[in-house]
């Protein structure tokens, strides 16, 4: 078959905070075991991510700290940088929007292309303004009463309890974040985005695709039926990418909406990492205007309305690019302390727990698992610390970690720390490996259909079921009864391990490293063609490595930070 070629992209954060599991669980986890898993499978990825730099959210971290928005960016995406590489979460390129020159001149020739198209229209729009402050107040810079759902608290760009955007002159109460101020309606110039020119599209394109999650569609389908409104793209801001209109006196002191360049970022960053590839920055179109390549956007639940309906308009706007053909998007992962509620993970009130902390006292495979396990794929979840020690012990530990650790030192005792022959084989040993050869197709079918929880359950059952054949077979006993049987049973074994380090690479790279080395083997032995593989008779095992440590039950709530 020939090799399939994807670009796979997961939401850029805010260079404004740390990263915390509720970030990790909702894209980049999810979008990592999957460039994994293809990669292993052999085919050709693009796996790109990086900061967003601009828009309200950066400046008001930067007036919060005293800092210029650039130090903020620099300052936070270096340590974005580090949750990630700890958590083996490896993008090809992890750059930010406001770290490379091409990612400016992508965004302002966007720009230009759409109003080209005409899809662009220069138009006045009543907009907050705070008299005190004496400035305009777009998106994040005015709170209220949602006009949407009547949460109190909505930002003016979205409300996070329902979801939808905001149109800011609409929020009931409004107050400056600067200065608490009540603020004025005034009149600004603005470039409107015309997603009515989309409307229809947008609907025959989102019925086409009923393999999306459930969540994405009918959020979707909820907002078209109410219609979409135009949208300003432009802020009166200034930080940000200016308007590429130097000749429009309008245009001055005007920069893009920080969601119209974002997106584009997946573009430039693409672009970015051909050039640090050797090649040329345009090779970017072999990943983003060729239909035989598969561009698949991970998200978390409040990122959907813009890559589902606002991006996508804007690429059939200007018109030269692939639309997305898949958006997994995760729900919500919420938080559950000890003796209390679930609730909202939230940097504000500090009810998160840090990639940071986390990393600084344990091994990153355990969140890994834990964070597969509970994803919020098609609801709300939530983490609990004392869940994730329980799990880690009774099933990476006890489990998987056992089952490897036995075999190991069992070949390494008796069989001369080397792979024994593959005698004869009773029923027993036919169903293990008819069990463990089913399992790289079970993993792989759940894998393409974006159930990565479905997919390790799988790999936790086909574990636990292979602890019955060990125990059934009692290699201990077997060893002085019939030792040609009991190498098969040690061979199969191996096997079995094997397969299981392939299919759980994805999910727990840490561990299938060590297995590897454990079972010497070589990187295209652990490709996914190759999982039931047997390994070669005789071959020298490595030593063997504990994969999992015990954890023990926290004291208290564990590294949770309050800001
Ligand atoms: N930075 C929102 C967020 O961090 C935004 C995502 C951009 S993806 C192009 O939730
Ligand atoms: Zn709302």
């Amino acid at each position: 078959m020939a090799r399939r070629r994807f670009t796979v992209t997961a939401a850029l954060p805010y260079s404004n905070g740390r990263l915390h599991v509720g970030h990790i669980a909702g894209c980049y986890l999810p979008a990592d075991i999957y460039v994994r898993y293809l990669r292993s499978l052999g085919e050709e990825v693009a796996f790109i991510c990086g900061s967003d730099d601009y828009g309200v959210p950066v400046a008001l971290t930067a007036r919060k700290e005293g800092k210029s928005p650039a130090e903020v960016n620099d300052h936070y995406r270096a340590l974005q940088r580090a949750d990630f590489e700890g958590l083996g979460i490896e993008f090809d390129i992890y750059s930010g929007t406001n770290s490379t020159a091409l990612h400016k001149r992508f965004s302002q020739e966007f720009f230009l292309k759409v109003l080209q198209n005409a899809h662009l229209e220069k138009r006045s729009q009543e907009q907050l303004y705070d008299p005190e402050a004496g400035m305009f107040l777009p998106d994040r810079y005015v709170e209220g009463i949602c006009h949407c759902c009547g949460a109190p608290g909505a930002r003016g760009d979205q409300c996070e309890a329902c979801g939808r955007p905001i149109e800011p002159t609409l929020l009931g109460d409004p107050r400056s974040i600067i200065t608490g101020a009540r603020p004025e309606v005034r009149e600004t110039i603005h470039w409107f985005f015309r997603l009515t020119d989309f409307q229809d599209r947008l609907r025959q394109w989102i019925e086409s695709h009923e393999e999306w999650r459930r969540m994405v569609r009918n959020f979707t389908r909820g907002l078209l039926e109410a219609g979409l409104p135009d949208r300003p793209v432009t802020r009166d801001l200034d930080w940000g990418i200016p308007v590429p209109l130097e000749d429009d006196p309008d245009a001055a002191g005007k920069v893009l909406y920080v969601w119209f360049d974002a997106p584009i970022g997946y573009i430039s960053f693409t672009a970015q990492w051909c050039e640090q590839q050797g090649g040329h920055w345009r090779d970017y179109e072999r990943w983003w205007k060729d239909p035989e390549c598969k561009i698949v956007h991970f998200i978390g639940e409040d990122n959907v309305v813009f890559h589902a309906l606002m991006w996508p308009a804007m690429l059939m706007a200007e018109g030269s690019f692939e639309l997305p053909s898949q958006i997994p998007a995760n729900c919500f992962l919420n938080i559950q302390f000890p003796g209390e509620e679930e609730q909202k993970m939230s940097t504000s009130r500090g009810t998160a727990i840090w990639i940071q902390d986390y990393l600084a006292r344990y091994d990153a495979d355990p969140l890994r698992y834990y964070l597969a396990m509970i994803a919020p794929e098609d609801q709300r979840t939530a983490f609990r610390f004392d869940d994730l020690v329980r799990r880690n012990n009774a099933e990476l530990v006890a489990t998987l970690g056992n089952l490897v650790h036995r075999t190991m030192t069992f070949a390494h005792r008796f069989m001369q720390g080397l792979v024994p022959a593959r005698g004869e084989l009773a029923e027993a040993d036919r169903a293990q490996l008819e069990l463990v050869g089913r399992l790289p197709k079970e993993v792989c079918e759940q894998l393409e259909d974006y159930h990565f929880k479905a997919a390790l359950q799988a790999i936790m059952a086909a574990a636990k079921e292979t602890n019955r054949y060990f125990d059934y077979r009692k290699p201990w006993v077997l060893r002085k009864k019939d030792a040609a049987v009991c190498a098969t049973t040690i061979n199969v074994l191996l096997g079995t391990i094997k397969t299981l380090a392939v299919v759980m690479e994805p999910f727990l790279p840490f561990a299938a490293g060590k297995v590897a080395r454990m079972l010497s083997c070589e990187p295209q032995e652990l490709k996914w063609d190759a999982a039931t593989r047997p390994l070669p008779e005789g071959r020298r095992l490595g030593e063997a490595e504990i994969l999992f440590v015990k954890l023990d039950q926290p004291p208290e709530e564990p590294s949770v930070a309050v800001e």
